[in-house]
This record gives structure tokens, C-alpha cells and sequence, in this order.
């Protein structure tokens, strides 16, 4: 199935949350906007004007597309969503509704993989606390403490070997840090030891760096069980959702020394984070800025502008998530 009608008539789109000039600017005369920031501004959007939305560009993940919202477009083809993890998108009712879903892969694969680097070595060698140290005029007195951490004697467990997962392994490679991984499925594009069981991956590495998708089927997997295999030694580092990872557990792992530290860019209440892991030491703590440079941002919104127009031109969709109705180009 390609895209709808290649009429020349007007197309009524939705820009659902924030926007930016690549969305504002980014389309033709032929496609006309409307643009609605929150879920409570969605509210007042007019059941006439509702009626005739045929796309949406869902622009950032705390918008949330779930049935409500999309049960209000009876002529909706497509939804373009912003990011990689499409777990704000109820994609079930867009199949089940021939309503096609994109996200945007690909192009802030290596943006991720950076900060999951960067994140892992500023959680390992203590950046953070360092450049305090220094601002507070202590080095003037003494130098900072040895890092109890370093890479040099980690072994590292990815949580998810897809196109990110992969590009972290490159860099671990390149720093010759050993790697293994979990996935349900082995992947065929890695030689790294796979492990079916993530209790029992945890067990042989002392690093887990976190980046599977959202959604039900990874809700908490990162759980006290996996906590304590990983051990008195061990760093967890999340760039995925803050889903994943069982937060009132890992805050007690962290309290309790079951493990040594965390780095995370991603919470379960974001933008909200618990004032226990804000006071504590032995964390670095993001606000999820996985793929937030200017760079790699621009491609992402382009990204989406190129789905929707793709679409509407009578085209396939450029970058359809798995279980959406249609294939890509
Ligand atoms: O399990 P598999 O064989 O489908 O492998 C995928 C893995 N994965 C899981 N692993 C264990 N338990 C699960 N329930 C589970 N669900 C998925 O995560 C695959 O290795 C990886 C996902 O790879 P990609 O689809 O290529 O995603 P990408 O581009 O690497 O991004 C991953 C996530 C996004 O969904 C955002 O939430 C986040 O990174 O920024």
C-alpha cells in the first residue's frame, strides 16, 4: 500500500506537540496546519476541524497518540512521530484502524550511542564531581580522589542489540572493552556472547548499558533480581526509556551499595525525577538528551516533514515502525 490521495486538494495536518521551524516551514502550500503543544490543548481543537486532519506529526514523547487522542481523526492515514521509540503511539489501534505510524530511525543512531559513551565514562571516572572539585577552589588544597571506577576493567552488557545497541558496541570495541549482549532474539549482525536470560548476563559483566525500547514488553526488566546479579561492582546506564528500569529498586541499590552507580538520561516521571536520586553521589543524572543537539534534532524533524510528505505525494512511507499496515520505500 502507498501513500493517499495525490489530489491536488488541501491536507489538513496536526502538529501535536511542540513545534519548530522545520515543521512550520518544512511543508507546501498544499498541507495545511494546525498546531496544538499539549494533550490539554488537543481539548480544544474543534470537532469540525477534527474531522478533516488526515496526518500527525506527533513531536515530541510526552505527547501522548493513544487511542482517545487518535480516536478523534475518523479520516486519519498516518502518524509521523518524532523519535525512535514510538511507545507514546498506540500503534495496536493505528494497525488495527489502517492508520500507518513512522518514527525516525537511523538518524540519531550514533547522536545516542555518543552519549551513552560519554554518560558511561562521566559515571566511571566521576566528571561530574571533578568539575565541582574544581569550580569549589579544592584543588587548591588537594588533588581529587582516585576514581574508584574506570573502563579499563569493566565488561559491559548491552541491554538490546539493535541499530543503537550496535553503534555502543563500535565504541566499546574501539576502547577494547569486552561486550556482551541481551535480546530476545540472537542478532545476526554481532559476534558478542548472547545471552537469552538478562539475570544471567548480569551475573557475568559488571556494566549493563540499558537500550531496548518502551512499552510493556521491557517495563521494568531492569528489577532488584538483575540489581543484585550484577553486584557490588556494578554500573547500570540507561538511555532508553525510564521505563525499563525499576526505579524505586535501582534507588535502593544505589542507598544500599548492591551496586556501585548510575548514569541516566531517562527517568520514569519525567520530567520529574525523585529527590533521592537527585542527592545522591554516586549518580550522573541527564535531562534526556540522547539525540538533543541541533544536528541531529534538524534530521529528526526533517525526518518526520519527509514521511508525512512522502505520504501524501501517493509514495510509501520512508521509515514505518514494524507492525504498522504498510512497507516502506
Ligand atoms: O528482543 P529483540 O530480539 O527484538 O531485540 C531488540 C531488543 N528488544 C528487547 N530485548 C529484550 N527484551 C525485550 N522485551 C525487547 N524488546 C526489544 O531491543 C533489539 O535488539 C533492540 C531494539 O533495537 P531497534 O529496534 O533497532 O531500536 P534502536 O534504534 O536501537 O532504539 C532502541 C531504543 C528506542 O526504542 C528508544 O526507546 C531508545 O532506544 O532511544
Amino acid at each position: 500500500m502507498a501513500g493517499g490521495n495525490i489530489s491536488s486538494e488541501k491536507v489538513d495536518l496536526l502538529i501535536y506537540g511542540p513545534s519548530r521551524p522545520i515543521l512550520e516551514n518544512g511543508f507546501s502550500d498544499q498541507f495545511v496546519r494546525h498546531a496544538f503543544e499539549s494533550k490539554h490543548d488537543l481539548e480544544r481543537l474543534a470537532p469540525a476541524v477534527a474531522e478533516k486532519i488526515r496526518g500527525i506529526a506527533v513531536t515530541y514523547h510526552s505527547v501522548p497518540a493513544d487511542k482517545t487522542a487518535l480516536a478523534r481523526f475518523p479520516k486519519l492515514e498516518i502518524v509521523a512521530s518524532f523519535g525512535v521509540g514510538y511507545d507514546h503511539v498506540d500503534s495496536t489501534y493505528a494497525r488495527e484502524h489502517n492508520i500507518v505510524v513512522t518514527n525516525t530511525p537511523d538518524v540519531l543512531t550514533e547522536e545516542v550511542a555518543d552519549v551513552a559513551m560519554g554518560l558511561l565514562i562521566a559515571t566511571l571516572r566521576e566528571f561530574i564531581k571533578a568539575d565541582r572539585y574544581l569550580r569549589s577552589g579544592l584543588w587548591l588544597t588537594q588533588n581529587f580522589p582516585l576514581s574508584v571506577g574506570s573502563l579499563r576493567d569493566r565488561k559491559v552488557g548491552i541491554v538490546g542489540m539493535g541499530r543503537i545497541g550496535q553503534a555502543i558496541g563500535r565504541r566499546l570495541d574501539a576502547s577494547r572493552v569486552p561486550v556482551a549482549y541481551h535480546s530476545r532474539n540472537r542478532s545476526p549482525s554481532v559476534s558478542y556472547q548472547h545471552y537469552p536470560d538478562l539475570i544471567e548476563m548480569a551475573k557475568a559483566v559488571d556494566t549493563l548499558i540499558v537500550i531496548v525500547p518502551g512499552g510493556a514488553s521491557t517495563a521494568k526488566m531492569i528489577n532488584a533480581d538483575v540489581l543484585k546479579a550484577l553486584g557490588p561492582r556494578g554500573v547500570v546506564i540507561n538511555v532508553a526509556r525510564g521505563s525499563v528500569i525499576d526505579e524505586p529498586a535501582l534507588i535502593a541499590a544505589l542507598k544500599s551499595g548492591t551496586i556501585l552507580a548510575a548514569g541516566l538520561d531517562v527517568f520514569a516521571n519525567e520530567p520529574t525525577v525523585p529527590d533521592e536520586l537527585r542527592t545522591m553521589q554516586n549518580v550522573v543524572l541527564l535531562p534526556h538528551i540522547g539525540s538533543a543537539s541541533v544536528v541531529t534534532r534538524n534530521a529528526m524533524d526533517q525526518l518526520v516533514v519527509d514521511n508525512l510528505k512522502a505520504w501524501f505525494a501517493g509514495k510509501p512511507p520512508l521509515t514505518p515502525v514494524p507492525e504498522t499496515p504498510v512497507k516502506g520505500r
